[in-house]
């Protein structure tokens, strides 16, 4: 079956992004506004430099693959603009000669990809890694996930985050882990209020000693990392395989996850916290709960994934980011052209970008698992897709519809 492919081109002062997906299926309603959202929301956040809060406006603008609000099956392709480049045009001009009184940028930033960037494709100016090799390109990604996201949402998939540790403020309840029991109301009022956080949290206490660490932070020239957790509710059984080393879900999302700019590591369900611990202890026990006819579990610390296959169970990533590498003290480096020790100076940085990483992993989770749904129940269009979903999850023997499981669980081990 074939899925979904999906490009970015653009650089950070260039003109602008692109995004381009391809097999996204017909007859899909795309709401624009909620597209746009997305967007607003990953340029959210406590600690990102004026680039992000003050001059970008990020806004897609679509140019085919969609009629009067619904895809027609051919590619979908967008475009934003940089509303920095203005300020750009000679530094960034795609022809001609360079100006006489370019700058080189010569230091490499320790922690960001400049020097192996510049010694790779042989660049003496290390601008032209840094601009593409950018978080920046991540709006395009944010765009192109928000229309794989749509699709997720036709067959009642719904993915969240949140930021769970910054710096060394960690957040002990999160949401990911207590999911278990949690009322309709009680999620929604607590995805709002993560939403409404400027640190992307949904606990008003830890958000404030977050955003205090980032203000320490920021008055010490320095940055911040910290954790975020990716949640993804009703997501079918049987997506991905362990047929094959490429095909499991797990690997995929790692991988996707693993492509955000700075995350150093992704878990998968209790992740790390498996290691020291017997196995009778966090393997998932199975039962049949005869009046809702179907397989439940009282505890998800797979997080999903089983064989690298989804289990019906909600999937969950957690990933650490490292502190960003642009540092308004800069650590000691080497001027490439004079091999000189030298310092790279800036005059603008993020503290911190978590809240925007979180937002970001959700649209590369939502384009892998939407993937790996037209892989599974393929069809040109979404009726098509429905038929073929609603097919595969006929149970003959029972003669029922099986429900996407959504057990009673939790994510927290016992000893
Ligand atoms: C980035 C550096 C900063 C960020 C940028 C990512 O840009 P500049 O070098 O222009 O100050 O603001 O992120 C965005 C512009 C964005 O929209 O996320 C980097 O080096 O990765």
């Amino acid at each position: 079956m074939s899925g979904i492919t999906w490009w970015t081109a653009g650089e950070s002062h260039g003109k602008g992004l692109i995004g381009i997906i391809s097999g996204i299926p017909s007859g899909l309603s795309i709401s624009e506004p909620a597209i746009q959202h997305e967007l607003k929301r990953r340029q959210k956040g406590y600690g990102r430099s004026i680039r992000s809060k003050e001059i970008e406006k990020d806004h897609a603008e679509f140019f085919s693959g969609i009629r009067f609000g619904q895809t027609i099956g051919s590619p979908i392709s967008l475009y934003i603009e940089n509303k920095d480049w203005v300020n750009w045009t000679e530094e960034m001009a795609m022809f001609g000669t360079p100006p006489a009184d370019l700058e080189k940028v010569t230091i490499p930033r320790p922690g960001h990809a400049d020097l192996a960037g510049s010694l790779k494709y042989h660049h003496l100016d290390i601008r032209n890694v840094v601009e593409r090799a950018s978080a920046r390109e991540t709006a395009a990604r944010v765009a192109l996930g928000a229309v794989a996201r749509q699709l997720l949402t036709y067959f009642q998939i719904r993915l969240f985050s949140e930021v769970i540790q910054t710096g060394k403020v960690i957040l002990s309840n999160a949401i990911h882990q207590r999911l278990n029991g949690i009322s309709d109301k009680d999620l929604e009022e607590y995805l709002q209020q993560i939403e409404q956080s400027s640190v992307h949290c949904g606990d008003q206490t830890v958000g404030k000693q977050m955003m205090e660490a980032i203000d320490t932070a920021k008055e010490r020239g320095d940055t911040l990392g910290g954790r975020i957790a990716v949640i993804a509710l009703h997501v079918p059984i049987g997506l991905g395989s362990y047929s094959q080393w490429d095909q499991r879900l797990g690997g995929l999302l790692a991988q996707a996850i693993m492509s955000i700019p700075a995350i150093k590591t992704v878990e998968i369900g209790a992740g790390q916290d498996l290691a020291d611990k017997y196995g009778s202890a966090v393997h998932d026990e199975i039962s049949w709960d005869r009046k809702m006819t179907r397989y439940i579990r009282t505890t998800n610390h797979a997080g999903g994934i089983e064989g690298g296959i989804s289990n019906g169970e909600p999937i969950i990533i957690t990933a650490t980011m490292k502190p960003i590498p642009t540092l308004m003290k800069p650590l000691q480096s080497v001027d490439m052209t004079q091999k000189t020790p030298d310092k790279r100076y800036e005059k603008r940085s993020d503290i911190c970008s978590l809240p925007s990483a979180a937002v970001i992993a959700e649209s590369m989770m939502a384009l892998v698992l939407a993937d790996q749904l037209c892989k599974k129940f393929g069809g040109d269009s979404v009726g098509e897709m429905k038929d073929n979903m609603e097919n595969v999850l006929y149970d003959r023997q029972l003669d029922i519809l099986q429900t996407f499981s959504l057990g009673d669980w939790r994510l927290g081990l016992t000893d």
